[in-house]
């Protein structure tokens, strides 16, 4: 399909250099990821396919988790969320450890592999607090592979537990931490972090997290949250970032586009991007991230429809079956307000898809397929 585009005479002779260095899996510069926005729809999904199809063929992966947010109490004032509150602010909650070992009991011999926990950076917690979270979980759900903090939380906890980076790294993985979520990675350049997130960990101290973690053996994701003040020349920046990151340490699992949502939140002013923009974003990743395995289109926040599309445009994943205690999302406005699937559903949305569906674990193990 992307000879014929080539010797169709379509492209510009730009847009063919570009193409015939992509076909020969050269790397792309920052400057060549950027006039790929400049790219006809269509040819990108083609383009993005391709890359995908050399990496995992007809497969989709997907994974039965569920989620804990252990409190939405927050010490940052992010601009684009619409979920933290303060201590004793209406709204606000904080589980008790028994609500969470509750939480827990109830996925027992549910077949669930993974539990994701991310919440708020809360002022009186501290590594050892998760820390047993994480242990007492565990003995409930001795298999249960736990992903768990964004590298914000990770950075503040560690601090409060006078520990350094490595230390407390090592200890978390001692309590029984597994690997680490994408969140927070937001956008790297320093002036839209400064109006977007201004107190929290900056650019460099995101991905100095994440280069210790892989040196202490936890894997991770990473994400990059658009479609707010950033432009194109900011999203492949990011991405540019996160691929040199790859390769000096192999260590991120996947990477997540994170679509900003607007409801009840200080950008919503902003508008969100339509469902083009969405696409664009998931085939430039899958075509400029040549070292990431697997692009992952997060449902809950994209609506089930829009990441079907997506697998046509590189996406090769598509998270898990989780539950309805997902509210970073529901609380910004994403489409299903009570996020859940099935396994059923799940393998339907990516067979009708033409694809494969592969449940997978969370470093990409087969599981079964379907
Ligand atoms: O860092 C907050 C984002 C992230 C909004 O690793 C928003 O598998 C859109 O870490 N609109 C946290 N996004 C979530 C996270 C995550 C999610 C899915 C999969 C994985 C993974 C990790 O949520 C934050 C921020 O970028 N976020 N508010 C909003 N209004
Ligand atoms: Fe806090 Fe995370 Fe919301 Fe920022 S995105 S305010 S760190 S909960």
């Amino acid at each position: 399909m992307i000879h014929e585009i080539l010797s169709s005479g379509q492209l510009s002779d730009l847009h063919e250099r570009i193409t015939n260095k992509i076909l020969q899996q050269q790397r792309l510069t920052v400057e060549e990821g950027i006039e790929l926005f400049n790219f006809d729809l269509g040819i990108l999904g083609i383009i993005a396919n391709f890359q995908n199809k050399k990496k995992n063929q007809d497969k989709v992966f997907f994974n039965k988790n569920f989620h804990i947010e252990p409190t939405n109490i927050c010490i940052y004032d992010c601009k684009f969320c619409s979920y933290h509150r303060k201590v004793n602010q209406e709204g606000s909650w904080e589980y008790s450890m028994d609500d969470i070992l509750k939480k827990a009991e109830s996925y027992k011999n549910k077949g669930v592999t993974e539990v994701h926990i991310v919440g708020g950076v809360h002022p009186n917690r501290d590594l050892h607090y998760y820390g047993e979270m994480i242990q007492r979980i565990k003995e409930i759900l001795p298999d249960i592979h736990v992903k768990a903090f964004t590298a914000v939380e990770l950075d503040f906890m560690i601090k409060k537990a006078h520990m350094n980076l490595e230390e407390g790294l090592l200890k978390l993985k001692e309590y029984g931490l597994n690997s680490i979520p994408g969140g927070g990675a937001e956008i790297f350049e320093p002036e839209i972090r400064k109006q977007v997130c201004h107190e929290k960990s900056t650019a460099e101290q995101w991905l100095n997290i994440h280069k210790t973690a892989h040196k202490v053996g936890l894997p991770s994701n990473a994400t990059m949250l658009y479609g707010h003040l950033e432009n194109n020349r900011h999203r492949i920046e990011h991405l540019d970032k996160l691929r040199d990151l790859q390769d000096q340490t192999k260590g991120f699992n996947t990477f997540i586009p994170l679509k900003f949502k607007k409801a009840n939140n200080s950008l919503s002013y902003i508008g969100e991007v339509n469902t083009l923009e969405d696409l664009k974003i998931f085939a430039i990743s899958r075509i400029y991230l040549d070292n990431f395995d697997h692009i992952k289109a997060y449902w809950p926040m994209l609506g089930k429809d829009v990441s079907q599309i997506s697998l046509s445009f590189g996406v090769d994943d598509i998270d898990g079956t989780i539950d309805d205690s997902t509210k970073i999302y529901s609380m910004a406005g994403a489409k299903d307000q009570k996020p859940t699937m099935t396994t059923n559903d799940l393998v339907e949305l990516i067979k009708t898809a033409g694809k494969k569906p592969i449940e997978r674990d969370t470093v990409y193990n087969t599981v079964k397929e379907y």
